[in-house]
C-alpha cells in the first residue's frame, strides 16, 4: 500500500458536483485518508478563464504510480474532460502530487508534481493536511514551500464536512 496525494481542480460546469463525483470515483480503488478544506483559486498560467475551485487528499492505494495515473485519467473522461490549450478551462483536473516519497521523471508521468512548490492553489491545501510532510526532491516541508510561494488569490470556501455531501 502507498500513499498518495492527489490535486483536484476544477473550473467548467458544475465544479463543486464535478468535485464530488471525482472524489466518490477515486474511492472505487482508493481509501481516502484525509481530504483538504475547498478553496476558490484565481487561475494561475492562462489568466482569462473562470476561478477553480480546487482541494486536495490523501489516498491510500495499492495502485503503483502508472497505474494510479491512469485510474484518475479515466475519471477525468468520465467527467467529461476535453483537452484544449495548455492551462485551459477543465471539468476536473486530478493531480499526483506525491507517491511517497518516490521521485519519478518519466515521459509521462513526473511526480512530485513538477509545479507544485510554485503554486499556492496546490500548497494550500496540501497544508490543511500534511503542513510537516517534506516534498522528496526539494527537502523542505508543505508549510515552508507555502511561505515561499508567490501570490495568488486563494480563499477558504468549506469546511470538508460540508462539501463532499
Ligand atoms: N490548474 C492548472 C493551471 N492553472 N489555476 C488554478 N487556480 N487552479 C488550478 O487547478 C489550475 C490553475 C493546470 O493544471
Ligand atoms: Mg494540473
Ligand atoms: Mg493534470
Amino acid at each position: 500500500m502507498a500513499d498518495a496525494f492527489i490535486g483536484v481542480g476544477s473550473n467548467l460546469g458544475n465544479k463543486l458536483e464535478n468535485i464530488r463525483k471525482a472524489m466518490s470515483l477515486i474511492k472505487e480503488r482508493c481509501k481516502i485518508l484525509k481530504i483538504s478544506h475547498l478553496y476558490k483559486t484565481e487561475p494561475v498560467g492562462f489568466k482569462s478563464q473562470q476561478w477553480f475551485l480546487n482541494c486536495a487528499a490523501k489516498a491510500q492505494t495499492s495502485l503503483k504510480p502508472k497505474e494510479l495515473l491512469e485510474f484518475l485519467l479515466s475519471i477525468e473522461k468520465k467527467l467529461g474532460r476535453v483537452r484544449t490549450i495548455r492551462y485551459g478551462p477543465r471539468t476536473i483536473d486530478l493531480d499526483i502530487l506525491f507517491y511517497d516519497d518516490m521521485i519519478i521523471r518519466e515521459d509521462n508521468l513526473v511526480v512530485p508534481h513538477p509545479r507544485l512548490h510554485e503554486r499556492l492553489f496546490v500548497l494550500v491545501p496540501l497544508k490543511d493536511i500534511c503542513p510537516d510532510f517534506i516534498h522528496p526532491a526539494l527537502n523542505k516541508t508543505i508549510s515552508e514551500l507555502c511561505s515561499s510561494a508567490s501570490n495568488s488569490k486563494v480563499s477558504k470556501l468549506q469546511t470538508e464536512e460540508n462539501y463532499l455531501n
